[in-house]
């Protein structure tokens, strides 16, 4: 696949990520409207849609049920939008741009903004829940995976370890156990679930697939901490430099920019080695851990 092939299927993946987005998420009209808005509002055309890619591509391995594969896409979605409604409230990060737009807690109030996490969350299990056309039990495996992904073993525990450890200079080892929850957790899932939307890969397959998951979630913080300092805030669409304002323990610190980027790159590596077993199919995936390594914002 070249560049100009794989650029047309990432945008044809966001805009089924957009397309499931919108069907799965309560409208407006629905009561309570205002709180229907602001969901809307803060997961609707924005970001980068990294997670979905993730699934989406590790749903190219095999015979994916389509309409699975949409709810994969949304629901994992919704899960990273309300981890960034809530980390960007005054309690968290508290900053004021997330995707080019004001944050959810100014453009609506914090009320909202955290019921508006709270409504995303379940919404995504809701939506996971009611894959039919795959066999029930792949279902509930695909529900449970993500949500131990996302709770206190998972994202959640690597956002509290994250905010317990804010002026502290960490080891790698120290580094890597809190990103592997806090970003990589949701990464590595969304890939799993991408996978288990196929019926016929095998639990060997899906532990290559969660493989891939673990080195390329590193590689995407890594590059996260590295555009934090190299890039803009128009670029960026969310406030620059700010693991340096918050005195966040990061790659960049622990490694300097260079050897960080180098780092990252060789994550990838080993993330597209892990996926050797698949031969040809697994071409989009590799592009995809290019894409998160050498994107620009
Ligand atoms: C509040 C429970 C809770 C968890 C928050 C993921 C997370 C944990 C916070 C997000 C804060 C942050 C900036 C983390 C660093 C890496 C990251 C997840 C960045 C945002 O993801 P992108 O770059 O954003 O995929 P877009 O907007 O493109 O989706």
């Amino acid at each position: 696949m070249d560049d100009l092939a794989f650029q047309a299927w990432m945008q044809a993946t966001q805009q089924q990520t957009e397309a499931a987005l919108t069907q799965f998420l309560p409208t407006e009209d629905v009561v309570p409207s205002r709180l229907h808005e602001a969901m809307r509002y803060s997961a609707l055309d924005g970001g980068k849609r990294v997670r979905p890619l993730l699934a989406a591509a590790a749903a190219q391995l095999g015979q994916h049920d389509a309409d699975a594969l949409a709810r994969a896409l949304a629901a994992v979605e919704m899960i990273h939008v309300y981890s960034l409604v809530h980390d960007d409230m005054p309690e968290m990060d508290n900053d004021l741009l997330r995707r080019g737009k004001p944050t959810c807690h100014v453009a609506y109030d914090q009320a909202t903004a955290l019921l508006v996490g709270d409504a995303l969350q379940t919404r995504a299990f809701d939506v996971l829940s009611q894959a039919d056309g795959l066999a029930p039990a792949r279902v509930l495996r695909m529900v449970r995976a993500l949500a131990v992904a996302t709770g206190s073993e998972g994202m959640a525990g690597g956002q509290a370890i994250d905010l317990a450890n804010v002026g502290q200079m960490l080891t790698q080892a120290q580094l890597e156990h809190m990103h592997g929850l806090k970003t990589g957790a949701l990464i590595r899932v969304a890939v799993v679930l991408g996978g288990l939307s196929c019926p016929e890969l095998t639990d060997a397959q899906l532990t290559q697939l969660d493989d891939y998951g673990r080195y390329l979630g590193l590689a995407f913080q890594v590059i996260d901490d590295v555009l934090d300092v190299a890039q803009d805030t128009a670029t960026l669409g969310k406030t620059a430099g700010k693991d340096e304002a918050n005195d966040k323990p990061t790659y960049v610190k622990l490694l300097g920019l260079n050897e960080a980027r180098g780092y990252a790159e060789g994550l990838a590596e080993q993330a597209i080695k892990a996926l050797s077993g698949f031969g040809p199919r697994a071409e989009i995936l590799e592009n995809v851990a290019r894409y998160v390594v050498f994107r620009q914002h």
